[in-house]
């Protein structure tokens, strides 16, 4: 099957805010954006490609998908933040995302989709030291027109399967360019009005929930909110409530 490549005149036209750099294919656009941001690439530049054969997820795991059939996008920003907002760029990126292709968020910003709620989009945000300063990568890979057969795993989906119909791809980066543009002035000029709206694209907020910690331990509980760091809260069953920074979150079931 050979499916249509990106529209590189339609990208184009998203200057000069967004450059938009496509690659016939490469090993992971987050390598590629992180070694242009080292090299003094300005904010705004967007790196994707038809083809990413090494994709990364967190955690050292692998993101993968076939040619042309995801969108594969890192977009360097270099903010001006305190650092203790610098947490909320991830979950920024998935309020984007959520927005762009109507989804809900698994914290911190796995996208799902559909009555089973199955993942059709991952996020990796990486912060990168360079000569002019901390940059953030923000790395999004979205199953755009994958088949069912093409799944990597049976608790993934795609746009186009959950749709039922062919999927503009360009269309997609386009919206999500945008709704990055909108997530990160919210992030910058009104950080509550970002946390409400994550609050409410959020699918683990109110479900029983198990954090899984890079630790290796895990913790059960009511995930009962989000806080001013975009850590997830959760209440265990004595009351006590913890806030969770990194880990993978199972969802168990929702409140009764
Ligand atoms: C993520 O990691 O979900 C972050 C993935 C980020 C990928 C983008 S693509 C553009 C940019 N360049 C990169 O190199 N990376 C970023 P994590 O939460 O650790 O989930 C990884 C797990 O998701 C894997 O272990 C698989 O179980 C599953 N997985 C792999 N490929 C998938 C896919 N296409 N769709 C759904 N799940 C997938």
């Amino acid at each position: 099957m050979r499916r249509p490549s990106l529209q590189a005149e339609r990208l184009a036209a998203l200057a000069p805010t967004w450059q938009v750099e496509i690659l016939a294919e490469t090993t992971s656009t987050n390598a590629v954006c992180a070694q242009r941001a080292r090299d003094g690439a300005p904010e705004g530049l967007v790196v994707t490609t038809e083809h990413q054969y090494a994709g990364r997820g967190r955690l050292d795991r692998v993101w993968e998908m076939p040619p042309r059939a995801a969108l594969a996008t890192s977009v360097l920003l270099r903010p001006t933040l305190p650092p203790e907002r610098w947490t909320w760029l991830p979950l920024m990126a998935g309020v984007a995302v959520a927005r762009t292709i109507e989804g809900r968020l698994k914290w911190p910003n796995d996208v799902l989709l559909g009555p089973e709620l199955k993942k059709v989009c991952g996020i990796l945000v990486e912060r990168i030291e360079t000569p002019a300063g901390p940059a953030a990568v923000l790395g999004i890979g979205i199953n755009t027109s994958l088949t069912p057969d093409e799944l990597p795993i049976p608790h993934a989906t795609s746009l186009q399967i959950e749709r039922g119909e062919e999927v503009d791809r360009t269309g997609v980066l386009v919206t999500l360019l945008a709704e990055i543009a909108d997530a990160y002035a919210l992030l910058v000029h009104d950080p509550e009005e970002l946390s409400a709206d994550y609050l409410a694209l959020s699918a683990t907020v109110g479900m029983r929930v198990r954090a899984e910690l890079p630790s290796g331990g895990a913790l059960a509980g009511t995930a009962s909110g989000i806080d001013p760091y975009g850590r997830l809260l959760i209440t265990q069953a004595d009351g006590l409530t913890q806030a969770v920074g990194a880990g993978d979150i199972v969802h168990l079931r929702p409140l009764d």
